[in-house]
């Protein structure tokens, strides 16, 4: 067992880190505020290879890897999270395209979502079908040499602003999930409303509702056979789940960051406030809590790279992740008391930004019971 990172590796951590630091958290808290879609950074962090990490460069990629990814997208979110949701946009679809798609598919598709030309999302959860994906309603019926949509999507991230992404309906839908069809959409074709939703935290990752009215997708723009879609938007989820799980880790090491900082700097009652042992025992947690987390989400990362089996590992390390984080923004916001209860500091967004990773890709009940039932024989967690 190797714990070291790899010179390469290093590397593309600290050019995440010192864009992160120097572009993106001068103006997070003003983005927050004013709930900024930045597609400045989003292009940026195309040009800088961010969504390329697990795409060959005969698709504009650079091939470092999940474990590449993971670190890029902690160094992101530590400095501010919604931009962190950013990147999920970009590698999903890629990375779904390149498992699944045709050699036309993937020269078509992938190089726009890799350079952030293409502002990608995909699209799953609807009104009623959240945790069941396999509830969703939206059908797609094929019309010549196109299908036309039915339905409608909620809470999509990128749903207001995105150019091309997946989508998932039912081609058949006596089937229940075996009749489910993946499909790469341009949003800008006829059928299609958009409307923008609001949320208590990631404030600058728009989310909205998608409603289509015959939306038009060209048949050549499914992904795979019809009756392939749950497969393919399971395959999907487990590697979106992965940069969730980075992200948390992010969240998790800023608020631990902030709380160390102001124990050490804050007096009260003729002491530092961390030698109180109360906020030790919070510091102590935090610090375990992560950084058996970011072991966690490494492993099942390197087992990606191995090109192994890592749902399973993918699940425990998203859980423990999404957890950690929320422990430390609210331990955090514990030590900082009114300076982490006020707007004009971070550690509240910090903790409005880390509940959405007990929420999305797969909330914490979720990822417990792929978890639990594995464990005790009644689903198979980990799929070749
Ligand atoms: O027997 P079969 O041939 O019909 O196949 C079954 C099973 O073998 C069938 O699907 C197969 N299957 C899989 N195949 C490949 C199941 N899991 C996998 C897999 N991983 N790979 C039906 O299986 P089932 O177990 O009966 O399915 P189910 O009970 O309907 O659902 C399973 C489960 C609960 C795990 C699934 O629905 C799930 O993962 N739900 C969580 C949904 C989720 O994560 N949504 C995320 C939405 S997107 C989002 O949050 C965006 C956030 C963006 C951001 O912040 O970055």
């Amino acid at each position: 067992m190797d714990f070291e990172l790899s010179e390469e590796l290093i590397a593309v951590r600290d050019l995440a880190r010192e864009f992160a630091e120097k572009e993106i958290a001068p103006t997070a808290p003003k983005d927050d505020k004013e709930k900024n879609f930045r597609g400045d950074l989003v292009k940026k962090m195309g040009e800088l290879g961010f969504y390329g990490t697990m795409i060959p460069e005969t698709y504009g990629g650079n091939g470092l890897g999940f474990l590449a990814m993971v670190l890029i997208t902690e160094e992101i979110a530590r400095v501010h999270s919604a931009m962190r949701v950013a990147i999920n946009m970009q590698i999903g679809p890629a990375l779904t395209v390149l498992q699944f798609g045709s050699e036309e598919q993937k020269k078509k598709f992938i190089p726009g979502l890799v350079s952030g030309e293409t502002i990608g999302c995909f699209a799953i959860t609807e009104a009623d079908a959240g945790s069941d994906v396999a509830a969703m309603r939206t059908t797609a019926t094929q019309s010549g040499d196109d299908y036309l949509l039915s339905g409608g999507k909620l809470w999509i991230s990128n749903g207001p602003v995105t150019t091309g992404g997946l989508v998932y309906a039912y081609t058949d839908k006596a089937q229940k999930h075996r009749g489910m069809s993946a499909f790469f959409a341009d949003w800008s074709a006829p059928g299609l409303a958009r409307k923008t939703l609001e949320t208590m935290g990631a404030h600058c990752s728009p989310l909205g509702e998608l409603t289509f009215d015959n939306f038009r997708i060209p048949a050549a723009n499914r992904l795979g056979n019809e009756g392939d879609g749950f497969k393919i938007c399971m395959w999907q989820l487990n590697q979106t789940r992965l940069n969730c799980a980075a992200g948390a880790l992010g969240v998790a090491r800023a608020a631990k960051e902030a709380a160390m900082s102001y124990c050490n700097q804050r007096a009260q009652f003729g002491q530092k406030i961390g030698e109180f042992q109360m906020n030790q025992d919070l510091i102590a947690q935090m610090i375990a809590h992560e950084e058996a987390a970011r072991l966690l989400v490494y492993r099942a990362a390197w087992l990606a790279d191995q090109k192994k089996p890592n749902n399973l590992e993918t699940s425990i390390g998203k859980y423990t992740a999404a957890e950690a984080a929320n422990f430390a923004a609210d331990a955090a916001m514990k030590i900082l008391g009114a300076y982490g209860y006020s707007t004009e500091f971070p550690v509240e967004r910090y903790y409005r930004d880390a509940k959405s990773y007990q929420i999305v890709e797969g909330s914490s009940n979720i990822q417990k019971m792929i978890i639990a039932q594995d464990a005790l024989g009644y689903r198979k967690a980990n799929r070749a």
